[in-house]
Formats: structure tokens, C-alpha cells, sequence
């Protein structure tokens, strides 16, 4: 073999470099492996690199929303707010990629266009954006959930006069709005954070909402550092205790059900909610994810305090969602509802007057031309799948994971893909992810890939993929199990159902600990469930 060609076979390849990808490397890395990092951005951090819109930010606590595998990473690492910045989650990530010595093994500003399984010799040849192929005897696809953004195919937008971003996209030097007219489309929790900043700078600002989303007040503030030296004197317990927990984070849980309360009861805990702020609300009662009465509770109170908050009733009314809480995620706001108060701030409903086109000078509706500056997308991602499949892969028999994928993902337990050896996915469709804390989720995914790639190592197996019958009936579990609460019963992305012609699948596994449980005595049993070719 030539130098050359030496030189570009790795132990492992590892597509992506946001909070999955930076700790695979490391895990890896302490199996002895030659490792190789591909990234897209020109730089570590995955969603915190691309956006980078005004007020993204996170909506766990940072005190969770951060790795666990260092302890002296956790006590090291200040904090300035409950929930970081996406500056300071940007900061926070270049630490880690600097402190674990990282970047050595990362390729950046590259793009990995295809990973191809080469049966005769048992590797993967993996394709980039510059013509390079490298081989690997395993490929972490480490994308994301939440990574490819999705700019709708609305006519005109080539000619559009103005500028326009996606908040998946952000430029990264500040865009300055100041008296500029600015549209933006979408009312998704990019929105949601984005619009009460991007309102303080434009001179006048057009909300283009298809969905009324709900959205409880983050009550954001500097962390308390008596609190977080509380924290940090039992953070492994505390971690440890979160692990627990359906959501994967510290929410409080009520173990009532709002059925079996009084409504006055029901709403002081939802009083007491509000006030506390953030994703917490959703914790106030065990039901209200799986039954749709107990749900509506929570909708009630919220729609009453939209009203409470907008002071024109229709512009309130068109503000209040009309489905059910939490089975689109629950958006954390700074000033949402109030924004609209602001006279300089309009909100359009896109059912009742639908955008037909961009011009150059705006966006056309059913019923006229708006006028602006500047569009803000704000519309979201092709989530969980959609950072795969734009990789071609193929694997046995040259077959593509678009063609295993074409009536919906179809994985076991969210790692792996049956007749795609060797080729493991971070927190993939099938797995909590979306549905938890996803820091902890990843590192869970992530020890599990390294412990299994390193049973595979051993000496005595060259392969592993997932059987074909364990993984169909993880699919149907993953259905059965997603079909008892409300979530698959509103328009999401958590169903696929805001892509134009994606197969309507509940893509997330809600089950989270038990899935922690099941993942251990998988690899406990000797990998039951997988193909491990000796
Ligand atoms: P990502 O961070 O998405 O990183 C994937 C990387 O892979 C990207 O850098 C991308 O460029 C790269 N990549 C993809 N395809 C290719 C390719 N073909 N070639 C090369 N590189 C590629 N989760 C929470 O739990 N709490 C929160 O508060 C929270 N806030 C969020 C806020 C926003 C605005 C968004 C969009 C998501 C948020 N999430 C949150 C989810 C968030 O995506 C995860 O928490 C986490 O950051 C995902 O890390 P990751 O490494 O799995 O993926
Ligand atoms: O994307 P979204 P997002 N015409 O898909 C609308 C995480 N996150 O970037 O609902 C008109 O939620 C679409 O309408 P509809 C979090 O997990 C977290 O905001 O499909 N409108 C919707 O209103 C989140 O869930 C934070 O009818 C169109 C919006 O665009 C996930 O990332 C912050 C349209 C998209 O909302 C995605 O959030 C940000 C069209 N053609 C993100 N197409 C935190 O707070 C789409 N829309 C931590």
C-alpha cells in the first residue's frame, strides 16, 4: 500500500463535530483507535456554530445542559446564566475540543458526501466535498437531529432584492436589523427566541405564522453561585439522579395526574409553574402527555395567559394554539407574547392568506405584497433523518439507506441499521434524543458505540450490524409505545410532517430510562439483537 494510501486508513471515521462527534473522538481515542473526525463547519460545535441568531440560547439548565464525562470539566466550567448563550456554549465547546487536545484529529470545512461498505474487505470508504476518499472499519455518523436546515421551496427567492438567513445558517458576524423592515417566517422555537430581539432593532417586523405555538416564559437569570456550588458538591449524584427521569434533567416531576385534582389545585401548580419558567411546566402532572383531557388543562391555562399578555383580543387569539401542549416542543421564550404588543410588530396567519411567492421587493400573499428588508427563515430542519440520508451511503449489496429508509427510519434502538455493518448513529431516530436532555443522551450513546466498537475489536469479530428481526420489532415498539401519549397525535418534526412529502413516522423512542435499561442488557447479553460476524 502506498504512503498515501496508508495514510487515509482509519480505525474509525466520525461525521460530525457538535457535542456528539467531539466525545466519540475522545472515547475512541482511548481505545488506541486512529480516529478521524469530518466536519462541514469550520469549526467544533455543531448547533451552537451554525446558529447564531439573535437570543438562541438553551432551554436545559446549563448546569445540565453540559457534558458529564470529566469531572473536572464539570467543576472547572463556570456557568454565567441558567441557560448559556449560544455564545457561551460556543465558548464552552471550543474548551472542551482545546482542553481533550482534539482538533489534531479533526477535519474541518469538509463535507462527506457518501460512505460506501466494501463486503470483500470489510470497510467503508468514505467519500468528501474535495474528492478525497478515505477508508474506516467504522463510521459514527454523529450529524445531528437537528442539523439540516430546511429553507421551504417557496417561488422567487432567487430574486428576492434583500437579505435573507435561516437560523440554522447564521452569518457569523452580527446582522444588524436597525431600521430595517423585517419578515420572519415560522413561529418554532427559533422564532420564538429571535423575534423579541430582532423587534428592539427593526422598524417595522411581519410574523408569518402557519402554527401558533405554546410557549412558557424561560425566566432566564444569572446563576446563583451558592446554587451552583450546591450542584457541584454532589454534581456525579445529581447527574446521576437526573438520569432517572423521563426528560433525562431536573423538571420537578409531579407524580398527580391534573385528573385527580381539583381545578383549583391544578391551577396553583401551574401558576407555580409559569412563574418558575421553562420546560419544567411540562412535569406539573404525570398525565398530561397521555391523556389528551388532562392536556388540555395545561392548554387552557396557557391560552388564558396569552390573552392575559397580548392586549389586542384577536391578534391574541390568533397567538393561542388550538392543539395539544408539548407534542410539538414546548418553546422558552424572553418576551414572546409580549413582542406582539409592540405597534411596530404584525402578525399574518399564512392559513388564511397563503404565501404565493417571494418577489424581489418582499413576500406576496393570497391577498398582497409585504414590503421588506430582510426575510429571517425560520423554519426549521429535515430532523433526524434528514443529515443522514443527503450522505449517500450504501451498505450490503450496495444498498442505499434512503431505499431502507423510504417508508420512515428504520433502526435498532435508534445505533444501528440492519444490512449497514459497522455504521453506528448518535442519538438516531428510534432513540430518546429529541425527547430527553440530549448532552446526557449523547454521552450515553457515545460510551455505548465505544464499548461495543471495542467489543467488536476484540480479536474475534470483524462486523456488527442490527438483525433484521430485532430491529423490526423495535420500529413497532417504538410506534406502540410513542401511540400511548399525545405525541404523535399533532403536525411535528418529531412525525416528519413539516418536510413536504416525508413518510409520517414518530421518529423518537419515548422511554427514556428504560431505554438506558434495555441498551445494558443488550450489551450485558452479548449484543443479543445484533449480527456479529466472527
Ligand atoms: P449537532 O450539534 O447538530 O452537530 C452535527 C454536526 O455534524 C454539525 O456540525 C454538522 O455540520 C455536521 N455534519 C452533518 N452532516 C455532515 C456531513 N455530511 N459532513 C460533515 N459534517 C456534517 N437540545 C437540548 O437538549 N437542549 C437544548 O436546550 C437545545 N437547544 C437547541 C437549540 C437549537 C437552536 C437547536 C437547533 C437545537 C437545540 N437542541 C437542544 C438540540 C441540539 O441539536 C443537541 O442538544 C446537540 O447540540 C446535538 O449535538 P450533535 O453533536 O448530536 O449534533
Ligand atoms: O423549527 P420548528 P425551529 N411556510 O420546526 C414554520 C430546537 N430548538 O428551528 O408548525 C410557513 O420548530 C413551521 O410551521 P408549522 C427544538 O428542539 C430549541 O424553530 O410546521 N411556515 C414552524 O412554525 C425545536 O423544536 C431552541 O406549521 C413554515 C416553524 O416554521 C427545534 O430545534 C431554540 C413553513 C419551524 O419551527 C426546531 O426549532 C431553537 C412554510 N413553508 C430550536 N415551513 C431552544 O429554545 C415551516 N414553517 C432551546
Amino acid at each position: 500500500m502506498s504512503e498515501e494510501a496508508e495514510a487515509n486508513q482509519y480505525d474509525s471515521i466520525v461525521v460530525g463535530a457538535g457535542f456528539g462527534g467531539l466525545y466519540m473522538l475522545h472515547r475512541l481515542r482511548k481505545l488506541g483507535q486512529r480516529v478521524l473526525v469530518i466536519e462541514a463547519g469550520d469549526g467544533p460545535g455543531g448547533t451552537w456554530y451554525w446558529n447564531r441568531y439573535p437570543g438562541a440560547r438553551c432551554d436545559i439548565q446549563s448546569l445540565e445542559y453540559s457534558y458529564q464525562f470529566s469531572d473536572e470539566l464539570q467543576q472547572e466550567w463556570e456557568w454565567s446564566e441558567r441557560y448559556a448563550t449560544q455564545p457561551e456554549l460556543l465558548r464552552y465547546i471550543n474548551h472542551v475540543a482545546d482542553r481533550f487536545d482534539l482538533r489534531r484529529d479533526i477535519l474541518f470545512n469538509t463535507r462527506v458526501t457518501g460512505a460506501r461498505y466494501d463486503e470483500a474487505d470489510q470497510r467503508w470508504t468514505v467519500t468528501t466535498d474535495d474528492g478525497q476518499a478515505r477508508s474506516a472499519r467504522f463510521v459514527i455518523m454523529a450529524t445531528g437531529c437537528l442539523s439540516s436546515a430546511n429553507v421551504p421551496a417557496i417561488p422567487g427567492l432567487a430574486g428576492f432584492q434583500g437579505d435573507w438567513y435561516h437560523t440554522g445558517r447564521w452569518p457569523h458576524e452580527p446582522v444588524d436589523f436597525t431600521g430595517k423592515r423585517v419578515a420572519v417566517i415560522g413561529t418554532g422555537s427559533s422564532a420564538i427566541q429571535s423575534i423579541p430581539l430582532i423587534a428592539r432593532q427593526a422598524s417595522e417586523l411581519t410574523v408569518f405564522q402557519r402554527t401558533a405555538n405554546y410557549s412558557i416564559p424561560a425566566r432566564n437569570a444569572l446563576l446563583d453561585p451558592v446554587e451552583v456550588k450546591a450542584v457541584k458538591a454532589r454534581y456525579p449524584t445529581y447527574r446521576a439522579e437526573n438520569r432517572e427521569t423521563a426528560f433525562h434533567a431536573d423538571f420537578g416531576y409531579n407524580e398527580l395526574n391534573a385528573l385527580d385534582v381539583s381545578a383549583e389545585v391544578r391551577d396553583a401548580e401551574y401558576e407555580r409553574r409559569w412563574a418558575m419558567g421553562g420546560l419544567p411546566f411540562l412535569a406539573a402532572f404525570a398525565d398530561l402527555m397521555f391523556d389528551e383531557r388532562a392536556n388540555k388543562t395545561a392548554a387552557d391555562f396557557i391560552r388564558r395567559k396569552i390573552r392575559e399578555i397580548v392586549s389586542d383580543p384577536a391578534t391574541a387569539e390568533l397567538l393561542s394554539p388550538k392543539g395539544l401542549v408539548g407534542c410539538k416542543r414546548l418553546c422558552v421564550d424572553t418576551d414572546y407574547y409580549a413582542t406582539f404588543n409592540l405597534a411596530h410588530v404584525s402578525l399574518v396567519d399564512v392559513n388564511a392568506d397563503p404565501i404565493q411567492a417571494i418577489t424581489s421587493r418582499g413576500i406576496r400573499t393570497e391577498t398582497r405584497e409585504y414590503e421588506v428588508d430582510a426575510i429571517v427563515f425560520a423554519t426549521g430542519f429535515d430532523a433526524m433523518t434528514g443529515a443522514i440520508t443527503k450522505v449517500d451511503i450504501r451498505g450490503r449489496n450496495g444498498q442505499r439507506i434512503q431505499d431502507a429508509w423510504e417508508e420512515g427510519p428504520k433502526t435498532y434502538l435508534g445505533l444501528s441499521v440492519n444490512g449497514f455493518p459497522n455504521l453506528f448513529l448518535i442519538t438516531g431516530p428510534g432513540s430518546p434524543s429529541v425527547l430527553t436532555n440530549m448532552l446526557p443522551s449523547i454521552e450515553h450513546h457515545v460510551d455505548w458505540i465505544a464499548d461495543c466498537i471495542e467489543h467488536v475489536s476484540s480479536g474475534r469479530f470483524v462486523s456488527i450490524e442490527a438483525e433484521a428481526d430485532a430491529q423490526e420489532n423495535w420500529v413497532t415498539h417504538v410506534n406502540e409505545v410513542g401511540n400511548t401519549s399525545v405525541y404523535p397525535r399533532c403536525n411535528s418534526w418529531y412525525l416528519g410532517a413539516n418536510i413536504p412529502g416525508k413518510p409520517r413516522v414518530f421518529m423518537p423512542y419515548l422511554g427514556f430510562p428504560p431505554y438506558a435499561e434495555k441498551c445494558r442488557e443488550v450489551a450485558d447479553r452479548g449484543y443479543v439483537g445484533f449480527r456479529l460476524i466472527a
